[in-house]
């Protein structure tokens, strides 16, 4: 086994010692250098270690960094880099050369040395060259010099590096940071195998991950890079970025890292929040995840849970987080802060409860009997902020009470005709009460809010102050949708109104493009394009029967005046198409489009019946893993495959709800159309099934 952060046998660069922290990486305004300071006394009561001075609107680091600092500017850099001293926080300075420098003039390499010596003079020891989000295609000066722009890249830093004297850490970051930007591949990328071969061993290499936002973040994914790059990585993480998303923030826990990586790396960057303090959850999660092997693998498993990394649960980190956090908000943090007030309810009695500022005093205003009583706030608990961080979790992943609430509506939206067609059953019973309960979730969210925006720590607040606004109207609207599904509440203004106040149309010109897309914008777009034709997929109903049949007989080339192929072997399932076998009951669709049904999918859950009327003896082996039969046609004039594919995706959902656990289907080696949809479908593969007629095919796929 390799050595922590080495990779190959590799000697450890810098102190050696695991990069742990933050880089002030995003786009949009920078940190204040209080707030600077401020992370840097967290990272130290966290024991993180790093801050990579990155902001990528700052001039001087990116737009303008030939530019020297001024006296002002030079006066708050060194303050800045001696705070990180002081709180024991690696400062690395980086500049980001690469929107338009020329790496084949000496003077531009001049130029970058002169600033880079300059921040030396400021007392920074440690120092980053960043190439990422740059145009690929060098300059015609620069052709005529580097065989590729990785050895332009490669060549600058390296004389930088040396330049600087061989700094204990010196962190690049290249054009291609991710998998997914590498051409073809991590390992065949020529880019990644030239910084590998090339670079001095010194320098380490920013990796964002599989994706810029890796999801997940796998050691065999690390092992792969680290072979190329030819050494491990430091991590620069955009998990919590949101950099990307105006409407979105990031406050779950760090997550999908598993701790083994640690070894394996030579540090993480976490790149989080613009907003300074929302940030408090994902650099202290970090913080805990770091720990993790510190501890000597501290074991945690949690019972019954296979997925469970041992040294670190992202559930426990988030509890510690929020429980520090708490405290933070609790804490007034501006001169003329508020005064807690005792609840309203304990006013009269309360003679112990401790003002938190008592400068009101004898002007404090006391009401009379029969006037308005104060306005009281509760304070903040910690289940507010856990019900925060489940509103805005992760880039990939809503929290558990937000996904119950999605559920929760989807199923109160799909069931609530047959709630108001079926008075006073069970169903209307329980939609009522799954409404109630709806009702109740939204009711904590404005909870919430208020308790929030009574918080006496007003910095943090402010910085979440439009994130919660949002969610608090959305979530307002979803309750009061809620409500006339239920018959209750009239049509509010904000969602019935011809002339709706702006906060009923939401999102500005990004919203408008958004509306006007299929299916709002929403991911779906993304995996099916957009159709050019109009097609509906509804349930079968009994009376498509015919219609049904005559799709049947045409696809057997048994169109009106052919006489059927008798040659063919019969298909288990032809007894469905030809409407002799009711297909089960919800597990039938027909495909329309402007001129009438043109396709349809029909399943058997219990397919066993079917095979024994059609006469073949399929063996018991094949039904316990596949027990239910499809069968699907649709005509030729629908030369898009997406409608068929919806429609299959949504029969073999149905077939899933009704508890089978697989499906096969039957195919004839003649119809090439139906064999190339099922194989590019992905999901069916072929399956053996003794005494299956030669010409036939069958293909199953596990639900
Ligand atoms: C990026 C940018 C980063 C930005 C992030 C999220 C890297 C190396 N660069 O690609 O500045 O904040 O995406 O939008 O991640």
């Amino acid at each position: 086994m390799s050595k922590p952060g080495s990779a190959g046998g590799r000697p450890q660069t810098g102190t050696g010692r695991f990069i742990s922290g933050v880089v002030e990486g995003f786009y949009g305004r920078p940190w204040t250098m209080e707030q600077r300071t401020e992370l840097f006394k967290r990272e130290q009561k966290w024991g993180l270690n790093t801050y990579l001075y990155a902001p990528k609107d700052d001039y001087k680091h990116r737009m303008y960094w030939r530019d020297l600092y001024s006296a002002e500017e030079a006066e708050q850099l060194v303050a800045l880099i001696s705070a990180a001293k002081r709180h024991n926080v690696e400062f690395i300075y980086a500049i980001s050369p690469g929107l338009d420098i020329t790496f084949s003039n000496p003077k531009e390499v001049a130029a970058l040395k002169r600033k880079l010596d300059q921040v030396k003079e400021f007392g920074c020891r440690s120092f980053s060259l960043l190439f990422d989000d740059i145009e690929t295609e060098m300059c015609p000066a620069d052709k005529k010099v580097f065989s590729s722009f990785a050895h332009a890249q490669v060549a600058i830093t390296n004389a930088v590096y040396q330049h600087l004297g061989e700094p204990d850490t010196f962190l690049f970051c290249p054009t291609d940071y991710c998998a997914a930007f590498c051409t073809p591949s991590v390992s065949q990328s020529s880019y990644l195998h030239t910084v590998g071969e090339k670079l001095l061993p010194g320098v380490d290499v920013l990796w964002t991950g599989p994706k810029v936002v890796s999801h997940k973040i796998s050691v065999e994914s690390i092992e792969e890079v680290s072979s190329v790059l030819k050494r491990a990585p430091v991590i620069w993480d955009n998990i919590h970025a949101n950099d990307y998303d105006p409407q979105r923030l990031f406050l779950g826990p760090y997550k999908d890292r598993p701790t083994e990586l640690i070894p394996k790396l030579r540090g993480v960057l976490t790149n989080p929040n613009c907003e300074f303090y929302p940030n408090f959850v994902a650099i202290h999660t970090l913080a805990t995840w770091c720990k993790a092997n510190a501890d000597g693998g501290q074991r945690d498993v949690e019972m019954g849970d296979e997925e469970q990394d041992p040294g670190y649960s992202p559930q426990k980190a988030l509890t510690l987080a929020l429980t520090d956090w708490l405290q933070e908000f609790l804490s007034t943090d501006q001169p003329g802060g508020p005064r807690r007030r005792p609840p309203a309810r304990l006013k009269k009695e309360s003679s112990d409860e401790e003002p938190m500022q008592t400068d009101m005093g004898e002007s404090a205003y006391e009401p009379g009997p029969e006037e308005n009583p104060l306005y009281t706030a509760e304070p903040l608990t910690l289940g507010d902020l856990k019900l925060l961080s489940d509103l805005f979790y992760l880039p990939y992943e809503h929290g558990p009470t937000a996904r119950t609430m999605l559920q929760e509506l989807d199923w109160l939206k799909n069931h609530s005709a047959a709630a108001a067609a079926a008075a006073e059953t069970d169903k209307t019973v329980e939609w009522c009460f799954r409404a109630q309960q709806f009702d109740g979730m939204c009711e904590a969210v404005v909870q919430m809010f208020n308790r929030l925006s009574n918080a006496p720590n007003r910095s943090i607040l402010y910085d979440l102050y439009d994130y919660i606004c949002d969610i608090k109207s959305g979530v307002g609207l979803a309750r009061a949708y809620v409500k006339i599904l239920g018959g209750q509440g009239q049509p509010s203004a904000q969602l019935m109104n011809d002339d709706p106040e702006p906060w009923g149309f939401r999102g500005g010109l990004s919203g408008e493009f958004q509306r006007m897309l299929p299916g709002h914008g929403n991911r779906d777009l993304f995996r099916h394009p957009p159709m050019t034709e109009v097609y509906c997929i509804r349930p079968y109903w009994p009376a498509d029967k015919m219609e049904v049949q005559r799709i049947f007989r045409e696809m057997q080339g048994a169109g009106e005046g052919k006489a059927p192929l008798m040659a063919q072997p019969p298909l288990i399932c032809d007894g469905l198409s030809a409407g002799e076998i009711p297909p089960s009951p919800q597990c039938a669709f027909v495909l329309e489009d402007e001129i009438g049904m043109c396709g349809y999918a029909l399943a058997l859950t219990d397919a066993k019946a079917a095979a024994t009327t059609t006469k073949r003896a399929v063996s018991d082996s094949v039904f316990e893993d596949f027990p239910s039969v499809v069968t699907m046609h649709v005509l030729p004039r629908v030369t898009d495959p997406s409608p068929a594919k919806r429609m299959i995706g949504q029969l073999l959902s149905s077939i899933r709800s009704s508890g089978s656990r697989g499906v096969f289907c039957e195919l004839r080696q003649s119809d090439r159309r139906m064999l190339d949809f099922y194989t590019k479908l992905g999901s069916f593969k072929p399956i053996k099934v003794a005494g299956l007629p030669q010409d036939l095919v069958a293909m199953g796929t596990s639900l």
